[in-house]
């Protein structure tokens, strides 16, 4: 939520503690379709107050990089979430955290890198180890202590019951429960990644650590002259704020969590000791609302000649053009695969910088202060390096998912237009065309079965917001700037910007896609998983609707019927023409 002009101008509401200024305006009101939202609910008590963090010494502790879980047996892992302790910064105790396990991986917090190849399917028994249902955990504001879980992997094209999407479209995990997911891995080479989505309780778990990296490889992959082994690591960023006794908290007393701190794979504001050569980082955002624009800096200098930095792939693999970039923004649970290139900087320290504002308007907007994190961690490089960096980029990344442009699925694409608006202030919504709507309403996007769609985002609220799809790979078209809306929430035709294709660090295959405020944003794929599974804000306070009971999370259908409701596209040009029409 952010300040902005009528109709969404709630300066004057800044002033109310946040929930009770949400409750003030929603009360007993109701809000999108057929939802009532009552006062005096259990979730009504005031939340817990986070205060500004202890501050440790920054730039003092090396990063670590989650052990790799081994298989069981072959094709078989077993992960065991669990309540553990684990130290945020060498100058403070452990606290108590939640973490996964596998056999030879204990992990106290988020999980062991699970790694997978294309065309061998593996299973998972996801075992719930926490307390019994009642015990509270955390002295966070959770809706209910029932303390079930679930597991999915991001990106994964995973069959629907593997999926592990939120109550009531899937059973959870009870407390003593286990489940097996099954992944094909049917899929090119990409930086998934899995982390609870338990119902109304997913930003809780994601905070406490229930996220691993995942990666999906292939021979293709195999084939790149890309930075690789201990030189590609992965850094999974997140935000938080400790209590003054180091403890985690966490409150949806706002409608987003903004922590003051950054956490690097469980490390307060890490360094990481690097050689003068090429490192492929894989750059995961698993924070709860922060958005990060990503640049270096000369610790304590001013050089200019800055590290290269070229994005070689994102969110669900790679891209057919590797793209320099100087900054990066990258939006709750996208990821970027970007190789970074320390040659010639021996002896020198760069810290990894943070200009992104919390929360994220438009998709240029600059903070200096970073919203209250202006550093994340630092590089200290080398004297000399241990073997000869052999890396290169190459022109072009050929994989069997980024070969065609993504016009090349328009000829018979449908379109499908959605939307996210804030019938009351600070409370964030999604909807189909005409309705805004919760995540317990009917479903409305239920696309055929193997035929391809193309989602037209219409975002009229004052945030930008990530939306992910689950089991289906996306291409992003491109956005339009809208200058006025309707009192329908339709956008007024003549105020439709130019086309503005995607950034060339945006083209690849993805499924989160930065939607900013007073734009249409349009992305396109083929749906080729049926069944039941959900779409929804990745800001996961928005997802569980933490403060307003309002979930920004929708129910999605992959069946049988055809969608001859929806225009079809068939072009790039008709797509401009129908994206132009109320
Ligand atoms: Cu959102």
């Amino acid at each position: 939520m952010r300040d902005k002009t009528p109709p969404h101008d709630h300066r004057l509401l800044r002033s109310l503690p946040g929930r009770a200024r949400m409750l003030g305006l929603a009360g007993a009101a109701v809000v999108g379709a057929g939802l009532l939202v009552p006062t005096g609910s259990p979730s009504a008590a005031e939340p817990v107050r986070c205060g500004p963090s202890p501050v440790p010494t920054f730039f003092a502790d090396e990063t670590r990089q989650p052990p790799v879980a081994a298989p069981d047996w072959p094709g078989h892992y077993t992960l065991t979430a669990h309540v553990d302790a684990h130290s945020f910064h060498s100058e403070w105790p452990a606290v108590r955290t939640l973490g996964y396990s596998a056999p030879g991986a204990p992990m106290q917090y988020l999980g062991p890198t699970i790694v997978t190849e294309r065309g061998k399917p593996i299973d998972v028994t996801v075992v719930n180890g926490l307390p019994p249902a009642g015990t509270p955990i955390f002295p966070f504001d959770q809706p209910d202590d029932r303390n079930s879980i679930t597991m999915h992997r991001h990106a994964g094209l995973q069959p629907a019951p593997s999926d592990g999407v939120p109550a009531p479209l899937q059973p959870e995990i009870p407390p003593g429960g286990s489940m097996t997911n099954h992944f094909p891995n049917d899929q090119a080479a990409g930086p998934l990644w899995y982390h609870d989505h338990a119902h109304r309780n997913t930003s809780y778990h994601v905070y406490a650590g229930l996220a691993g990296f995942s990666p999906n490889t292939d021979e293709i992959e195999a084939g790149f002259p890309l930075p690789r082994g201990e030189f590609a690591q992965r850094f999974a960023i997140q935000d938080k704020k400790f209590k003054p006794d180091a403890t985690l908290c966490y409150n949806h007393a706002d409608p987003e969590f903004f922590g003051d701190l950054p956490v690097v794979n469980g490390t307060v504001a890490p360094k990481s000791s690097v050689e003068p050569r090429r490192y492929t980082f894989t750059l995961l955002n698993a924070s709860d609302s922060r958005s990060y624009r990503f640049g270096l800096r000369q610790a304590g200098g001013q050089r200019a000649n800055v590290p290269r930095m070229t994005v070689v792939g994102n969110d669900s693999g790679y891209l057919l053009h590797p793209a320099p970039v100087s900054e990066l923004l990258v939006a709750p649970a996208e990821r970027y695969v970007v190789v970074v290139d320390f040659t010639g900087h021996e002896a020198e320290n760069w810290v990894l910088t943070n200009n992104a504002p919390a929360p994220l308007g438009d998709l240029d907007e600059v903070d200096p202060d970073g919203g209250g994190i202006p550093q994340i961690m630092r590089f200290d490089v080398g004297t000399s390096s241990s073997s000869p960096d052999h890396s290169q980029i190459p022109e072009a990344l050929p994989e069997t998912n980024n070969g065609l442009p993504p016009e090349a699925l328009l000829p018979d694409a449908r379109l499908r237009t959605v939307q996210a608006a804030e019938a009351t202030p600070g409370v964030p919504q999604l909807g189909d065309r005409d309705r805004l709507l919760d995540y317990h309403d009917e479903p409305t996007e239920t696309p055929q079965l193997d035929s391809a769609e193309v989602w037209a985002m219409r975002n009229r609220s004052p945030d930008a917001h990530p939306i992910h799809l689950h089991m289906v790979e996306l291409r992003l078209i491109g956005r339009w700037h809208v200058g006025r809306w309707d009192a329908d929430g339709r956008p007024v035709p003549g105020t439709i910007g130019p086309f503005e294709p995607p950034r060339p660090h945006e083209t690849g295959p993805k499924e989160t896609f930065v939607s900013p405020p007073d734009y249409i944003t349009a992305w396109v794929g083929r749906f080729t998983l049926p069944g039941t599974t959900v779409w929804h804000c990745h800001i996961l306070s928005h997802e569980d609707g933490a403060m307003s009971m309002v979930e920004m999370m929708r129910p999605m259908v992959v069946g049988s019927a055809p969608q001859t409701q929806l225009p079809l596209v068939g072009s790039r040009e008709r797509l401009d023409e129908l994206i132009r029409q109320p």
